[in-house]
């Protein structure tokens, strides 16, 4: 079964990709992590990847692209894909159609968790906050200027997948403010 979980930053798609990953032997694809791991890499493409990711803007889709090209490349025995924070752009959306096919799998379900930008807000400064608070560092496009420009970014550049996987009639979506476990009963009640 592969799944792409999609919303907002904040919404919580981390959060339900890592639960998913214990409860159904599925291995998270977030391009969110991979990216940071490629910026600590200290080579050009990291250094690039690094100033995008701070100021809140997205990184080219060739980049994101080639990095979920070699994960599904590098295949395995598990329960299937959670396609977290990808695809973020319409062209990303028609790769990963493209991939797929070539590597013989389908999509199952595009699950969206939908909260309100307060509350994105209020997680994510919240998340900088306890990460201070616990004396380490925040993450640094945790801060007010970067969330406003990747609020942007997901209003402008990745909302309009909402659309995309409805008319196909993949798209489920799930009221992102309960509780963790209350998103977690939903998703699952999606997935069956
Ligand atoms: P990501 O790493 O994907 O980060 P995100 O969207 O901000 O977070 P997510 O929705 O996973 O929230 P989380 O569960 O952590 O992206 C970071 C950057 O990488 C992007 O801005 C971009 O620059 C780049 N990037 C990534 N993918 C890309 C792509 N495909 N194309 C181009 N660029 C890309 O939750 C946040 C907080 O909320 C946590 O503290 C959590 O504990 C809390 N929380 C979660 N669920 C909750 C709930 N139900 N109730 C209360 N709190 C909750």
């Amino acid at each position: 079964m592969n799944i792409i979980l999609l919303g907002p930053p904040g919404a919580g798609k981390g959060t339900q990709a890592g639960m998913l990953v214990e409860s159904r032997n599925m291995v998270q694809l977030s391009t969110g992590d991979m990216l940071r791991e490629a910026r600590t890499s200290g080579t050009e493409m990291g250094n690039i990847v690094a100033d995008v990711m701070d100021r809140g803007d997205l990184v080219t889709d060739e980049i994101v692209i080639g990095l979920i090209r070699e994960k599904l490349e590098a295949g395995g025995d598990h329960g299937g894909f959670i396609f977290d924070g990808f695809p973020r752009t319409l062209a990303q959306a028609d790769a990963l159609g493209e991939l797929l096919a070539e590597f013989g799998q389908g999509l199952d379900h595009v699950i969206e968790l939908q909260v309100n930008d307060e509350v994105l807000v209020e997680r994510i400064l919240g998340r900088a906050a306890e990460a201070v608070a616990a004396g380490g560092t925040a993450r640094a496009d945790d801060n007010e200027e970067s969330l406003k420009v990747r609020l942007m970014a997901y209003y402008k550049q990745t909302s309009p997948l909402i659309g995309y996987y409805h008319a196909k009639g993949d798209l489920k979506s799930v009221d992102g403010l309960g509780e963790i476990e209350a998103v977690k009963a939903d998703i699952a009640a999606i997935l069956g």
